[in-house]
């Protein structure tokens, strides 16, 4: 098979340029999403301009999120290490700007995240005012600080990441942090029971990474643990947030596809609807010329679209960035060539990508939701 066959359409048939021109007048992805029922987006940082997470302070960025996306979530500027750096005030001002271009652009917004089970991304005050003192005084904090959170953006955010990453890869328990070593599972279920006290008509989501490839068994089986006890224990927890940080050469594809399906399959049998909350392609395992990776990234992000939104539970999807410049793997996982990572929609010159396209063709090949 040629490269362009084996890639198809529209995407490598074109030059750039007249790529770009024709996706401006083509439907936008949300357009596409809406069709069937999904809400399209992505995450938008308020950091510093010009740095990987400062997207809304770039005009041309936020352009192609406007465009685009029926929904935002914010990257960082609603985390606990955000919100709660001080001690005694909550700092609301950054995840509000994000709230504020959402309302002013008339889209939706997701919240990230009410409680992340991760001593480094706790605030040091915390640690040290809590570590020694009895459990109570920690458990009234998550309540209050969930709450208030949840609260402030109440009618605003539609769906909230309420519990971020919460079990080990390597051991597939509960992380070991301050949460759990003072309160075990009760730090989860109180912040569950807050959400829904104070933002009851927000979905709430449990999201993790926990990845499809063989690595990822320990992982899966805990969160499947984790989600079983929730219904036991009657905890208000209404759908799994898929992470979906994927990759090029993340093992082989029949196998994977075998051990994911099992996986989503028990997690829908248990009545929770999904989420693909932070879509994107790492490029470290194509090789370096721009044109095979960015096919490689588009072929392995249709083949993962394709199977999870034939999931009809699955009524959201969003990436984890949307323009290759702000994504936070050039930081995190850079490839051993230096080059920068191409795993997100649109390359760092604002153009749309192959991946762009593939997600186009995934929206359009899946089943509406109507019925779900
Ligand atoms: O993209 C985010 C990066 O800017 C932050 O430094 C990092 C730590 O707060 O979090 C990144 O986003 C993560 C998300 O919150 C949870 N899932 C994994 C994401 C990528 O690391």
């Amino acid at each position: 098979m040629t490269r362009r066959a084996a890639l198809g359409g529209l995407a490598l048939a074109l030059p750039a340029a007249r790529l770009a021109a024709a996706q401006d007048s083509a439907p936008s992805l949300s357009a596409l999403a809406a069709q069937k029922g999904i809400l399209f987006g992505t995450a938008v940082g308020a950091g510093r301009p010009g740095t990987l997470t400062g997207m809304l302070s770039d005009p041309r960025m936020m352009a192609i999120v406007g465009r685009e996306c029926g929904v935002i979530v914010a990257e960082n500027e609603m985390k606990q290490y955000v919100i709660a750096a001080q001690p005694g005030k909550l700092a609301f001002e950054r995840g509000d700007s994000i709230a504020n271009w959402a309302r002013d652009h008339g889209k939706k917004l997701r919240g990230h995240t009410l409680l992340w089970n991760h001593p480094k991304y706790t605030p040091a005050w915390l640690t040290e005012r809590y570590q020694g003192a009895p459990r109570e005084g920690l458990a009234t904090w998550v309540r209050d600080y969930v709450g208030g959170v949840a609260a402030h953006y109440r009618g605003r955010v539609h769906s909230w990441d309420v519990v971020n990453e919460t079990i080990d890869p390597d051991t597939g328990e509960l992380c070991d942090s301050l949460f759990q070593q003072k309160l075990g599972f009760d730090a989860i279920r109180i912040a569950f029971e807050a959400a829904k006290e104070q933002g009851p008509d927000a979905q709430r989501v449990y999201n993790d990474y926990m990845s499809w490839g063989s690595g990822g068994a320990k992982h899966r089986a805990g969160v499947l643990r984790l989600l079983e006890r929730f219904r036991r224990e009657q905890v208000p927890v209404d759908a799994l947030g898929l992470q979906s940080h994927i990759g090029v050469g993340d093992g082989d594809n029949a196998t994977r596809e075998r051990e994911w399906r099992a996986f989503v399959d028990a997690v829908t049998d248990m009545g929770y609807r999904l989420l693909i909350t932070e879509f994107d392609v790492n490029d470290r395992g194509a090789p370096a010329d721009p044109a095979r990776r960015d096919a490689e990234v588009a072929a392995v992000g249709k083949g993962y679209l394709d199977m999870m939104l034939s999931y009809r539970t699955l009524d959201h999807l969003l990436c984890w960035g949307l323009v290759d410049r702000y994504s936070w793997l050039q930081g995190f996982t850079p490839r051993e060539d230096k080059l920068p990572q191409r795993p997100l929609p649109y390359d760092a010159r604002y153009r749309p990508k192959p991946l762009r396209q593939a997600i186009a063709d995934a929206l359009i090949a899946a089943p509406s939701r109507a019925a779900a």
